[in-house]
């Protein structure tokens, strides 16, 4: 029997954008959630399975680095990304970079851009940052972006403006249903 939808706000605050990006534990043997290596940032995602329960009903759902929603990943415009996403998961997946303006095979849409990236496997995205702004990521793949496989991407613009300095707030959404 279906219930009624929820909605479900998760607010998230960033002091001028770049102050937090930490406290998604890693196991000992994963590789840090970011490194920056000059204009190269280097984001290492782990996709698994798991268990949520908002409703007093259990859920499958799909984390990234142990988070729904998944991890704010942040860049400045000029940056280059390589984002590492680490499927270990027993099922393919995809993430789409919602928005960006990247070359046509980054873009991560299966079977149509990008292949898939299979069960226990790595796929390595590079792409440079052309842009900014706030955007998001999202799996490609069944119902895993509904199932939690979603998150932010904000971009500091390359010239900086008066009002970059105010406090930002990122907002999600979702709607959830059992
Ligand atoms: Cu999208």
């Amino acid at each position: 029997m279906r219930l009624s939808a929820i909605l479900y706000i998760l607010l998230s605050i960033s002091i001028n954008g770049f102050a937090q990006h930490s406290g998604h534990a890693a196991s000992a043997k994963r590789q840090p959630f970011m490194e920056r290596q000059g204009k190269k940032i280097v984001y290492h995602l782990y996709v698994t399975d798991t268990v949520v329960n908002y409703t007093t009903k259990k859920a499958k759902a799909v984390a990234i680095n142990g988070s729904i929603p998944a991890p704010t990943l942040y860049f400045s415009e000029g940056d280059s990304a390589e984002i590492q996403v680490h499927n270990l998961m027993h099922m393919e997946t995809s993430i789409h970079w919602h928005g960006l303006i990247l070359p046509n095979e980054q873009d991560g849409v299966p079977y149509l851009t990008t292949a898939p990236i299979h069960q226990q496997s790595t796929h390595v995205f590079r792409f440079p940052i052309v842009q900014s702004g706030t955007y998001w990521y999202h799996s490609h793949t069944m119902l895993q972006e509904q199932s939690g496989m979603y998150g932010a991407i904000v971009i500091q613009p390359k010239q900086k403006l008066p009002y970059n300095d105010i406090h930002n707030y990122l907002l999600i959404i979702k709607q959830l249903e059992d």
